[in-house]
């Protein structure tokens, strides 16, 4: 959960998602001796929305050990997640093979396409890929069975608000009406006011701004 919230990470998500983005899934892959080449894909699939779209999801994949040609270093197609409906195999664009060494970190548009490599050396290759979505997106795993709301009260606040401990304002994340982080953060309440007012604020904004019927008239 660490990595997740590297704040190099961090600075990137901050700069390319909507405040309140939310960890989507976090993996760890390790490629045996053997393993053969991933089909190309992209990691925002499930997301049906056409290509090439906004951005919905950021990719990264931590090298744990290092990436190299021979151990099945990710492959990558440069420019890739602009595209509309092609593939890699139509293309013939050049592959990209992100080798680095271990603690490095590959960050990527999730629909930018890509695959893990063929691992033809003698050991493993090991990453955690975690990845994140906008606040308004289902994540890919659901984060919140995975992490309780016992265990969540032991994370930093930034860890909370990512596994979905938070809302994406007015109300998307809420729980019964209310904001998730009530139930993992004991000092809520005394954060102040504004915040609060903030949230109710934009709540209200939504519920009961007036709606232009197709006559003219006014819905509330
Ligand atoms: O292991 C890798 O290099 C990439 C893995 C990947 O893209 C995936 O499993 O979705």
């Amino acid at each position: 959960m660490r990595l997740a919230i590297h704040p190099r990470i961090v600075e990137i998500a901050n700069a390319v998602l909507m405040p309140n983005w939310l960890l989507s899934t976090l993996q760890s892959i390790r490629l045996h001796p053997g393993e053969s080449e991933q089909p190309w894909h992209s990691d925002d699939l499930f997301y049906h929305w056409p290509r090439p779209r906004p951005l919905l999801a950021l990719s990264c994949i931590w090298a744990l050990e290092p990436f190299t040609a021979t151990n099945g270093a990710t492959q990558l197609i440069a420019d890739s997640h602009r595209w509309a409906a092609q593939h890699p195999d139509q293309m013939g664009k050049p592959v990209v093979t992100a080798e680095m060494p271990a603690g490095s970190v590959l960050v990527f548009d999730g629909a930018l396409w890509h695959r893990g490599g063929a691992n033809r050396s003698a050991t493993t290759r090991l990453c955690v890929s975690p990845q994140y979505c906008q606040p308004w997106l289902r994540p890919q795993e659901s984060q919140l069975l995975i992490v309780r709301p016992e265990l969540a009260r032991t994370y930093p606040p930034l860890a909370r608000a990512v596994l979905g401990y938070s809302i994406h304002p007015p109300f998307i994340g809420q729980v019964d009406g209310m904001n998730p982080q009530r139930l993992v953060d004991e000092q809520y309440h005394s954060h102040g006011r504004t915040h609060l007012h903030q949230a109710a604020a934009a709540a209200d904004a939504v519920l009961l701004r007036p709606q232009v019927l197709p006559d003219g008239s006014v819905a509330r």
